[in-house]
């Protein structure tokens, strides 16, 4: 009945393994590698015109929103389409911004947002009603500079 082994030690050595992984591959991930999206032709744009702002395809429904959580700093053209029913909008806020659609969105409507973004964290959200506590409430990380 002695000498009973306590096995918190070994928790939290695991725990500070996981965050040293997580840490080198956060290092490691410098590389822009599109977030997998279904039917968004978004790289081809950027090899063409490499002045143009980058076009970021965003979808609304209830109650998400789908659009890549990280993106590269600069000009970025927001190309909003309510795929859902209810009246959507799109709020981008961080680094001193504020931005929106002029007007919300009826079910199928699209809308343009064309903004600089530089990097930094930005909370994206839909302003309609509670849809953000709802789930249309994202984190948006702005890369490079
Ligand atoms: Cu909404």
């Amino acid at each position: 009945m002695k000498g009973r082994q306590h096995p918190r030690g070994r928790f939290v050595l695991l725990g500070v393994g996981m965050v040293v992984l997580l840490f080198l591959g956060a290092c490691a991930g410098g590389a822009p590698e599109a977030p997998a999206q279904e039917g968004a032709p978004a790289q081809e744009a950027q090899e063409e015109a490499p002045a143009g702002p980058t076009v970021v395809e965003v979808s609304l429904t209830e109650f998400a929103i789908q659009m890549p959580a990280e993106l590269p700093a600069g000009p970025i053209r927001f190309e909003v389409k309510n795929d859902g029913a209810f009246l959507h909008n799109i709020r981008i806020v961080g680094q001193g911004l504020d931005v929106a659609l002029s007007s919300d969105l009826t079910g199928g409507q699209s809308g343009t947002l064309e903004v600089e973004l530089p990097p930094g964290t930005y909370r994206v959200y839909c302003p309609v009603g509670s849809h953000a506590q709802r789930g249309m409430d994202m984190t948006l990380t702005v890369t490079g500079g």
